[in-house]
């Protein structure tokens, strides 16, 4: 297959500036109707021919200004509908298609779940729902008339504002949508069901009343109210924050339970995974809660990031998703605690993009190149995205980049546009040249910062010695350097920063290291400080710095920033773990640093008021943390086994306090979910999963009574959680418990998977075999799917690589039967090999084989085909 460039993007051909579509239900045979007010693009070539795309349609009629045009007249293929020679000027093209909604198991275009009739059109469904110029940069006016039996569908949806419903005869019904603002296909949505709705109100800062509504499914209305909420949260800080209103009479929710992705932030009309609306003390879970504030915040943002202002190109999504991710973070940084935010997204960044930027799926923020565009839905593009806008804030600083996103939104409202267009809004506002900054779009990889320091008690100087260095990636193999904002301290023995003094001027917090090699002579300094490295995580690096783990202690109780704090107890966590690891491989017993089990305890300590913040500081570096240290010849059971090793003597060590804490944060009132509460819940956790380190008798009765005595699905569920590690006969009369309590709800049941999939036991992959024979697993759903198969794929790093290669063989038959069904949700469960290479070898030959299975396959999606290809390339 063809793979598509951006050194080749051209604007289309031909524009459409409306669009009528006339969309009559029915299950199997669907009849769109679309009226296209088409011309040709001024600047295109004259006498082009007009290609629509087109895919899984069956074409009914074709008509040119009313004419009807033949079938000669028109050159139709699996993929596109083309007309050699369109009329030169302005014209209307009324093409009408059937589409089968019930055999549409891929989830894009016009399908059916649990049901109800939705759509999914990023980034190209539409053109399952009709033939259209489908891309990003052709945006047009749309009006949208559904017609459905009153009975099946009394809920008719589309975007913009409703005009007018009425009888359509033979107890069928319509309504007619209208949305003023142009927009690009995939922004389009289409529900009709039979659905409960929330139904509220925001008064915009102009004093425009908006209603607001959530549709979910009858008898879920109670747990609409959160997601309702943060709707009116979210709406309120793009006020406050950005100067951005919303646009429309109303703004739409519906929750569905079949869906490709999170949620999609159609214009006026979004539509949501049920995981991430659905809420309630007895269902939902701390990180649920904070999640469906996240998601929902996102999705409406987009509003301006990404609706408003669409992109030119695939190439550029992460013009609106890097934003509008930093966007989220942003507004969950100030509903909740700022340090808690970015050290939770640090470890996301790190564990998730940190493993595919080192791996063979590594890629641009900015893509050059793709087959397949669906694979570029990434936590580079998203999370890497979202760093880079932060750097860029860093490097600007806070008034300039609030006056750059001012000029963004003022300047290029109503289009489709890219990086570039972005950057130049920050560098006019600025003065600053951004070109060497456009590199972090360009250039995959993670930069590699080496910093060593000098002092010098007779000169009086502190010297950084700052080497960067960006390791090869497929297509790239040579880089060049990056512009790499550092906030650093230098931290005086009382922990205040010392004054920041360059060639006799005031520097920094932030100092950008724009060179490979850079040295910075910090005078007037009376003692050697302690440096404090890249505050708050200002730019996405690995550091490797000549920082002791006395500086790096000295660090985790006097550095002014809490980010840093948190660092430096990972820090010395992850050099421990991985000298353990060495140590079991050349069968020796891991040494262990005392002094960390004291800087963990601290996170215990009565006085410690920020619960959020310590159950951080208590989470040690995960499995994937160790491994991505490591970077190659992997044994994922060593990491195990020495992760193992220091909780366990972290229990011993820290016995009583964590038993205190545990007892001192227990429940105490009715259940909320707000950051402190959940705070509180996340620290005593942290305390049981060490308590029942090792499979610890009296930590394992604790748990066991927790989940017995829950009142509130956080404990209930993050008990069971810690029940699940080891094999006892209290884990399985909790697992037992919890399928007989909450078998009917597909979401607890996906907590229920997703817990025993993850279990570092020998039996997992059995038993995740076995549940995927249970009822309640459907492999038409990619929650289910996700929940169980994902999480032992992804979240299982001892099970899924056994050493035996049979969770790869596994994967590989999941993918090969979800291929026929479902391509989208395979590939995203083949990412599970985006760190095969740094396998030990008999691993590292046991995935290869996996994967070549895959490849040899005769019939290959271009999803699952592009991810293997990849992977093996
Ligand atoms: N719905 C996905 C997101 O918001 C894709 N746009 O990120
Ligand atoms: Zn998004």
């Amino acid at each position: 297959p063809r793979p598509v460039r951006l050194a080749e993007y051209r604007p289309s051909d031909f524009l459409i500036d409306a669009v009528h579509l006339d969309v009559s239900l029915d299950p199997e045979a669907t009849r769109v109707t679309a009226r296209l007010a088409i011309r040709p693009n001024p600047l295109g070539p004259e006498n082009a021919a007009l290609k629509l795309d087109g895919e899984d349609l069956n074409l009914v009629s074709a008509e040119i200004d009313g004419a009807p045009l033949r079938v000669d007249d028109l050159d139709v293929t699996p993929s596109s509908l083309t007309l050699p020679n369109p009329p030169r000027g302005p014209f209307e093209l009324t093409l009408t298609t059937l589409v089968d909604p019930s055999a549409n198991t891929r989830l894009m275009g016009l399908y059916r779940s649990n049901g109800a009739y939705c759509t999914q059109c990023e980034a190209e469904g539409f053109r399952r729902i009709t033939y259209f110029l489908d891309r990003p940069d052709v945006l047009a006016v749309y009006t949208t008339r559904i017609e459905g039996p009153e009975a099946e569908t009394p809920i008719l949806l589309s975007n913009g504002n409703l005009v007018e419903t009425g009888p359509a005869g033979d107890g069928r019904h319509f309504a007619v949508w209208h949305d003023p603002h142009p927009k690009p296909s995939y922004l389009f949505a289409l529900v009709a069901g039979d659905l409960g709705v929330v139904e509220d109100a925001f008064v915009t800062m102009s004093g425009r009343r908006v209603a607001l509504k959530v549709f979910v499914e009858h008898g879920k209305e109670d747990r609409a109210h959160h997601a309702m909420e943060s709707i009116k949260a979210s709406m309120r800080w793009d006020e406050e924050t950005f100067g951005r209103e919303y646009d429309l009479d109303v703004f739409m929710v519906v929750a569905v339970s079949y869906f490709n992705m999170g949620a999609m932030e159609n214009k006026g009309l979004n539509v949501f995974n049920d995981k991430y609306v659905l809420a309630s003390p007895e269902t939902a879970t701390d990180g649920d809660y904070a999640n469906i504030e996240a998601i929902i915040a996102h999705e409406y943002f987009h509003n301006w990031t990404g609706n408003r202002i669409t992109c030119r190109d695939w190439f550029q999504l992460c013009l609106k998703e890097g934003l509008t991710v930093f966007r989220d973070q942003e507004f969950t940084s100030d509903m909740r605690s700022r340090p808690v935010k970015r050290i939770s997204d640090v470890r996301g960044l790190r564990s998730v993009q940190f493993a595919e930027d080192a791996g063979p799926l590594a890629h641009p923020v900015r893509p050059q190149i793709y087959h397949e565009i669906n694979n570029f839905y990434t936590p580079t593009v998203y999370e890497k995205g979202a760093e880079v806008i932060r750097m860029l804030k860093t490097l600007i600083g806070p008034e300039a980049f609030r006056a750059g996103m001012d000029l963004y939104f003022d300047r290029h409202d109503g289009q489709a546009c890219t990086i570039e267009q972005f950057i130049a809004c920050f560098a006019e506002v600025s003065g600053h040249d951004m070109s060497q900054f456009l590199r972090w779009y360009d250039q995959a990889g993670t930069p590699e910062v080496d910093i060593r320091t000098a002092y010098d008690p007779d000169r009086k100087t502190f010297t950084i010695d700052a080497t960067q260095k960006t390791p090869p990636t497929p297509g790239q193999q040579f880089k060049q350097a990056m512009v790499i904002p550092l906030a650093l301290g230098l931290v005086d023995e009382d922990g205040s920063d010392i004054p920041l003094v360059v060639g006799g001027a005031h520097a920094g917090p932030v100092i950008a290291l724009t060179a490979e090699n850079t040295r910075i002579v910090f005078e007037n300094v009376e003692r050697r400080p302690v440096p404090s490295l890249f505050r708050n995580f200002s730019a996405p690096v690995k550091l490797r710095s000549d920082q002791t783990v006395e500086d790096l202690l000295f660090l985790a109780r006097k550095d002014s920033d809490p980010f840093n704090r948190w660092q430096a107890v990972q820090t010395v966590a992850l050099r421990g773990l991985v000298a353990g690891v060495a140590a079991l491989r050349e069968g020796r017993e891991p040494t262990e640093e005392p002094r960390l089990a004291e800087a963990i305890g601290r996170a215990f300590d009565p006085a410690e008021t920020d619960c959020a913040y310590a159950a951080q500081i208590a989470a040690l570096p995960s499995e994937g943390d160790v491994a991505r240290e490591i970077g190659e010849d992997v044994d994922p059971d060593a990491i195990h086994s020495a992760r193992s090793y220091l909780k366990a003597s972290l229990r011993q060590r820290l016995a009583e306090p964590l038993a205190a804490a545990f007892d001192r944060l227990a429940e105490r009132g009715p259940y909320s979910p707000d950051a402190a509460a959940a705070g509180r819940r996340a620290l005593k956790i942290a305390a049981l999963d060490l308590l029942a380190a090792g499979g610890e008798r009296s930590g394992v009765e604790r748990a066991f009574d927790l989940y017995k005595t829950a009142s509130n699905m956080t404990d209930r569920v993050m008990a069971l959680q810690v029940l699940s590690l080891h094999a006892t006969a209290e884990r399985e009369e909790a697992l037992e418990d919890f399928a007989q309590r909450y078998g009917t709800d597909p979401l607890l049941i996906d907590k229920w998977f997703l817990i025993q999939a993850s279990a570092p036991l020998p039996d997992t992959l059995d038993r995740v075999q076995s549940l995927m024979a249970s009822p309640l697993f459907d492999m038409k759903n990619p929650n289910r799917v996700r929940s169980l198969i994902g999480a032992f794929a992804s979240g299982n790093p001892t099970q899924f690589n056994k050493a035996d290669g049979r969770g790869y063989g596994f994967l590989a038959d999941v993918v090969t039967e979800l291929d026929a069904t479902n391509p989208q949700v395979a590939a995203r469960l083949l990412g599970a090999f985006r760190t095969w290479r740094s396998l030990e070898p008999q691993r590292r030959r046991l995935a290869e084989s996996a994967l070549q299975r895959l490849a040899a396959l005769p019939r290959l999606s271009a999803d699952v085909g592009d991810i293997v290809r990849r992977a093996l390339a």
